[in-house]
Protein backbone atom coordinates (compact mmCIF):
# COMPACT_ATOMS: atom_id res chain seq x y z
CA UNK A 1 0.00 0.00 0.00
CA UNK A 2 1.01 3.58 -0.63
CA UNK A 3 2.41 5.17 2.69
CA UNK A 4 4.48 8.23 1.69
CA UNK A 5 2.42 11.57 0.40
CA UNK A 6 3.95 13.69 -2.17
CA UNK A 7 2.68 15.41 -4.98
CA UNK A 8 2.67 14.71 -8.81
CA UNK A 9 1.69 17.53 -11.22
CA UNK A 10 0.92 16.85 -14.42
CA UNK A 11 0.92 20.01 -16.58
CA UNK A 12 0.14 20.45 -20.31
CA UNK A 13 -2.11 21.88 -22.91
CA UNK A 14 -5.62 20.99 -23.02
CA UNK A 15 -6.20 17.84 -24.87
CA UNK A 16 -2.57 16.65 -23.97
CA UNK A 17 -3.54 13.58 -22.12
CA UNK A 18 -2.70 15.13 -18.59
CA UNK A 19 -6.20 13.14 -17.10
CA UNK A 20 -6.12 10.24 -19.01
CA UNK A 21 -2.15 9.94 -17.47
CA UNK A 22 -2.72 11.12 -14.26
CA UNK A 23 -5.91 7.99 -14.07
CA UNK A 24 -3.93 5.37 -15.82
CA UNK A 25 -1.02 5.86 -13.09
CA UNK A 26 -3.76 5.50 -9.99
CA UNK A 27 -5.06 2.75 -11.65
CA UNK A 28 -1.78 0.78 -11.71
CA UNK A 29 -0.86 1.43 -8.12
CA UNK A 30 -1.80 -0.88 -4.97
CA UNK A 31 -4.72 0.22 -3.43
CA UNK A 32 -3.55 3.21 -0.64
CA UNK A 33 -4.22 6.81 -0.34
CA UNK A 34 -4.76 8.64 -3.54
CA UNK A 35 -6.31 11.27 -4.75
CA UNK A 36 -6.72 12.89 -8.19
CA UNK A 37 -7.31 16.64 -8.29
CA UNK A 38 -8.13 17.73 -12.16
CA UNK A 39 -8.32 21.18 -12.74
CA UNK A 40 -11.21 20.33 -15.10
CA UNK A 41 -13.21 19.21 -11.78
CA UNK A 42 -11.72 21.21 -9.19
CA UNK A 43 -13.45 24.27 -11.73
CA UNK A 44 -16.83 23.07 -11.02
CA UNK A 45 -16.46 23.39 -6.63
CA UNK A 46 -13.48 24.82 -5.18
CA UNK A 47 -12.62 27.08 -8.46
CA UNK A 48 -16.38 27.49 -9.26
CA UNK A 49 -16.92 30.81 -10.69
CA UNK A 50 -13.22 31.39 -11.90
CA UNK A 51 -12.49 31.61 -15.30
CA UNK A 52 -9.77 32.05 -17.67
CA UNK A 53 -7.85 35.19 -17.13
CA UNK A 54 -4.41 35.44 -15.99
CA UNK A 55 -5.51 36.61 -12.32
CA UNK A 56 -8.31 33.67 -12.47
CA UNK A 57 -6.11 30.66 -13.62
CA UNK A 58 -3.39 31.78 -10.91
CA UNK A 59 -6.04 31.33 -8.22
CA UNK A 60 -7.35 28.45 -9.43
CA UNK A 61 -3.26 26.69 -9.52
CA UNK A 62 -3.06 28.54 -5.98
CA UNK A 63 -6.01 26.75 -4.60
CA UNK A 64 -5.13 23.15 -6.30
CA UNK A 65 -1.72 23.46 -5.37
CA UNK A 66 -2.76 24.10 -1.61
CA UNK A 67 -5.17 21.57 -1.21
CA UNK A 68 -2.00 19.14 -2.75
CA UNK A 69 0.33 19.85 -0.41
CA UNK A 70 -2.48 19.99 2.80
CA UNK A 71 -2.94 15.94 1.25
CA UNK A 72 0.43 14.99 0.11
CA UNK A 73 2.21 16.49 4.02
CA UNK A 74 -0.53 13.98 5.40
CA UNK A 75 0.38 11.04 3.67
CA UNK A 76 -1.77 11.15 0.23
CA UNK A 77 -0.01 10.30 -2.89
CA UNK A 78 -1.84 13.21 -4.77
CA UNK A 79 -2.27 13.53 -8.56
CA UNK A 80 -2.92 16.73 -9.98
CA UNK A 81 -3.77 17.54 -13.77
CA UNK A 82 -3.98 20.97 -14.21
CA UNK A 83 -2.92 23.08 -17.34
CA UNK A 84 -1.00 25.19 -15.25
CA UNK A 85 0.25 27.53 -17.81
CA UNK A 86 2.28 29.54 -15.74
CA UNK A 87 6.13 28.69 -14.97
CA UNK A 88 5.97 31.08 -12.00
CA UNK A 89 2.79 29.67 -10.42
CA UNK A 90 3.95 26.19 -10.99
CA UNK A 91 7.07 27.13 -9.45
CA UNK A 92 4.99 28.60 -6.55
CA UNK A 93 3.36 25.52 -5.63
CA UNK A 94 6.79 23.72 -5.54
CA UNK A 95 7.87 26.37 -3.11
CA UNK A 96 4.66 25.44 -1.18
CA UNK A 97 5.75 21.39 -1.37
CA UNK A 98 9.47 22.49 -0.05
CA UNK A 99 8.49 24.52 2.64
CA UNK A 100 6.15 21.82 4.56
CA UNK A 101 9.21 19.02 3.39
CA UNK A 102 6.81 17.31 0.66
CA UNK A 103 7.59 15.48 -2.30
CA UNK A 104 6.96 17.11 -5.19
CA UNK A 105 7.59 16.29 -9.14
CA UNK A 106 6.32 18.04 -12.40
CA UNK A 107 5.01 16.12 -15.13
CA UNK A 108 5.11 17.42 -18.35
CA UNK A 109 2.50 16.16 -20.61
CA UNK A 110 4.35 17.85 -23.89
CA UNK A 111 2.24 16.76 -26.35
CA UNK A 112 2.59 19.23 -29.27
CA UNK A 113 -0.12 21.76 -29.88
CA UNK A 114 -1.43 20.58 -33.58
CA UNK A 115 -1.65 16.78 -32.22
CA UNK A 116 -3.83 18.14 -29.28
CA UNK A 117 -5.87 20.11 -31.55
CA UNK A 118 -6.51 17.05 -33.62
CA UNK A 119 -7.59 15.13 -30.60
CA UNK A 120 -9.39 17.76 -29.32
CA UNK A 121 -10.90 15.82 -26.52
CA UNK A 122 -13.37 18.61 -25.68
CA UNK A 123 -13.98 20.03 -28.90
CA UNK A 124 -12.55 23.33 -27.76
CA UNK A 125 -9.76 23.87 -30.56
CA UNK A 126 -12.79 23.07 -32.82
CA UNK A 127 -14.89 26.11 -30.70
CA UNK A 128 -11.53 28.32 -31.24
CA UNK A 129 -11.11 28.26 -34.68
CA UNK A 130 -14.93 28.79 -35.04
CA UNK A 131 -14.75 32.39 -33.25
CA UNK A 132 -17.00 30.75 -30.30
CA UNK A 133 -14.49 30.99 -27.65
CA UNK A 134 -11.11 32.99 -27.02
CA UNK A 135 -8.16 32.65 -24.81
CA UNK A 136 -7.49 28.96 -25.51
CA UNK A 137 -3.84 27.45 -23.82
CA UNK A 138 -1.30 27.14 -26.93
CA UNK A 139 -3.64 28.65 -29.33
CA UNK A 140 -4.25 32.53 -28.41
CA UNK A 141 -3.27 32.35 -24.67
CA UNK A 142 -0.17 31.80 -23.16
CA UNK A 143 1.60 28.11 -21.75
CA UNK A 144 5.18 28.77 -20.81
CA UNK A 145 6.83 24.75 -20.54
CA UNK A 146 8.30 23.76 -17.62
CA UNK A 147 12.22 24.68 -18.56
CA UNK A 148 13.42 21.61 -16.46
CA UNK A 149 10.28 19.42 -15.17
CA UNK A 150 11.42 15.71 -13.71
CA UNK A 151 10.01 14.23 -16.27
CA UNK A 152 8.80 14.93 -19.55
CA UNK A 153 6.76 12.92 -22.06
CA UNK A 154 5.92 13.08 -25.51
CA UNK A 155 2.26 11.24 -25.94
CA UNK A 156 2.99 10.87 -29.46
CA UNK A 157 6.02 7.88 -29.58
CA UNK A 158 4.71 6.44 -26.41
CA UNK A 159 1.24 4.56 -25.37
CA UNK A 160 -0.50 5.54 -22.34
CA UNK A 161 1.17 2.48 -20.96
CA UNK A 162 4.74 2.87 -21.39
CA UNK A 163 4.08 6.84 -20.15
CA UNK A 164 2.35 5.40 -16.54
CA UNK A 165 5.24 3.15 -16.97
CA UNK A 166 7.75 6.21 -16.90
CA UNK A 167 5.98 7.87 -14.09
CA UNK A 168 5.84 4.73 -12.10
CA UNK A 169 9.54 4.39 -12.44
CA UNK A 170 9.66 8.21 -11.57
CA UNK A 171 8.07 7.57 -8.49
CA UNK A 172 9.78 4.59 -7.24
CA UNK A 173 13.05 6.59 -8.33
CA UNK A 174 12.00 9.89 -5.67
CA UNK A 175 10.79 7.25 -3.24
CA UNK A 176 7.66 8.48 -3.29
CA UNK A 177 6.11 4.40 -3.94
C1 LIG B 1 -7.92 26.41 -21.44
C2 LIG B 1 -10.14 25.87 -21.12
C3 LIG B 1 -10.51 27.06 -21.71
C4 LIG B 1 -9.51 27.94 -22.18
C5 LIG B 1 -12.32 26.01 -21.12
N1 LIG B 1 -8.22 27.58 -22.03
O1 LIG B 1 -10.19 19.62 -21.07
P1 LIG B 1 -11.21 20.43 -20.37
O2 LIG B 1 -11.37 21.81 -21.11
O3 LIG B 1 -12.51 19.91 -20.03
O4 LIG B 1 -10.55 21.00 -19.07
C6 LIG B 1 -9.92 22.22 -19.33
C7 LIG B 1 -10.20 23.14 -18.22
C8 LIG B 1 -8.88 23.79 -17.85
O5 LIG B 1 -8.83 23.90 -16.53
P2 LIG B 1 -7.44 24.00 -15.72
O6 LIG B 1 -7.88 24.25 -14.33
O7 LIG B 1 -6.61 22.82 -15.96
O8 LIG B 1 -6.73 25.29 -16.37
S1 LIG B 1 -5.75 26.37 -15.71
O9 LIG B 1 -4.60 25.66 -15.15
O10 LIG B 1 -5.34 27.23 -16.83
O11 LIG B 1 -6.48 27.12 -14.67
C9 LIG B 1 -10.57 22.82 -20.58
C10 LIG B 1 -11.43 23.94 -20.07
O12 LIG B 1 -11.08 24.15 -18.70
N2 LIG B 1 -11.27 25.21 -20.77
N3 LIG B 1 -11.89 27.14 -21.70
N4 LIG B 1 -9.81 29.11 -22.76
N5 LIG B 1 -8.83 25.52 -21.00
Amino acid sequence: TITTGGTVWFTGLPSAGKSTLSRAVADRLPTGRIELLDGDEVRQTLSAGLGFSRADREANIDRIGFVADLLARNGVLVFAAVISPFRDAREQVRRRHQASGTPFVEVHVATPVEECAERDVKGLYAKQREGEIKGLTGVDDVYEPPPTPELRLDTRDNTVDDSADAVVALLCEKGML
